[in-house]
């Protein structure tokens, strides 16, 4: 039997399913998740998601992505539901540890079966089933395979596919990464062919910003940019003070790592941004000789994908930037 069968197979096997993503939710973790709910309900098995933190404002449009439990809100329901959860999905991440330190034993002590679906490089091992293809640029797009290649197209529809072009539209910077494929865009126009709004979906996430986002996006370009020309490396930074004068919501940061990257020449972009107690980081590179996620996870307790990962630095956000310094000139190689 192929992998997606199996998938299926267990989906329809099983009484209490629980959908998990990872932290800091993007368009591809709540867009997959919400996807493999409404699959879930094709196949007619109720299922939940519920995922470490909530969904932010500029994803809410998404049908049926206010019913997200997060534990930062939902925490009671979230242990419960997982504690009695006999299916897990684990859509969108390698490893236990990104859904954070708060949730991850609940995940990691559930005997429930686990399927990772995932396309990060170095899966780790603990799903029964493990699909994880990192040549695939986004979750949502395993997603529609499995539905497709479980001979299950005929449940497809205009919910599930607004879902996973949310997914894929956001994962590849709206169709422009190297990790799209032909069969992306024949996934793209047969979600058209079904009904999915792809330009209501464009409208939604782009064309949504508050003047606070714009204002705050404005002043990090304007004032806060530095350029490692040595590098061919931009880097953005942002401390506490200055989120909170621009009212900083979640999401509002969003993308702004790439605006850096965009720079004519730069090889490689980071974006600082002071939380609570550590550092957050997105790391951002072009290329295959510029493997971006190697600098994130021997410095920065992080990972991700070659060309976009993430980190954090437990110390101040000077620290942070001056070890991203003196690094970044073994990882990045300037043309
Ligand atoms: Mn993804």
């Amino acid at each position: 039997m192929n992998i997606y069968k199996q998938i299926v197979n267990t989906i329809r096997e099983a009484k209490q399913i629980v959908i998990t993503s990872h932290k800091s939710p993007d368009g591809d973790s709540i867009g997959s998740s919400v996807a493999m709910l409404e699959f879930c309900n094709s196949l007619g098995k109720e299922a939940i998601i519920c995922h470490p933190d909530a969904a932010p404002d500029f994803l809410l449009w998404l049908p049926r992505a206010s019913e997200i439990l997060s534990l930062e809100q939902n925490e009671k329901l979230v242990i419960e539901k997982l504690q009695e959860a006999d299916l897990i999905f684990c859509l969108d991440y390698n490893d236990t540890s990104r859904v954070g330190k708060e949730m991850q034993p609940l995940i990691d002590q559930s005997n429930a079966k686990k399927i990772m679906i995932d396309h990060h490089l170095n899966p780790a091992t603990f799903a029964e089933i493990t699909f994880s293809d990192p040549t695939i640029c986004s979750t949502s797009q395993i997603i529609y395979d499995v539905i497709e290649f479980s001979d299950n197209k005929d449940l497809l529809n205009s919910k599930i596919g607004t879902a996973l072009y949310l997914g894929i539209m956001t994962d590849t910077g709206s169709f422009r990464f190297p990790s799209v494929q032909v069969r992306t865009h024949h996934i793209l126009a047969s979600l058209i062919e079904i009904g999915v709004k792809h330009y209501e979906i464009h409208e939604n996430v782009f064309d949504t910003n508050t003047l606070d986002r714009l204002r705050l996006r404005g002043y990090a370009c304007s004032e806060k940019l530095e350029i490692l020309p040595e590098n061919q490396v931009a880097i953005i930074s942002l401390t506490k003070a200055e989120l909170k004068r621009f009212n900083h919501q979640k999401g509002d940061t969003e993308g702004l790592v790439n605006v850096a990257l965009s720079i004519q020449g730069m090889r490689a972009a980071a974006l600082f941004t002071e939380a609570d107690d550590y550092v957050k980081i997105s790391f951002r590179s072009k290329g295959k000789e510029n493997p971006i996620n190697e600098l994130a996870s021997n410095h920065f307790s992080g990972g991700g994908h070659a060309n976009a990962s993430g980190g954090r630095f437990d110390g101040s956000l000077e620290e942070a930037i001056l070890l991203f310094k003196q690094v970044v000139s073994k990882y990045i190689k300037p043309m």
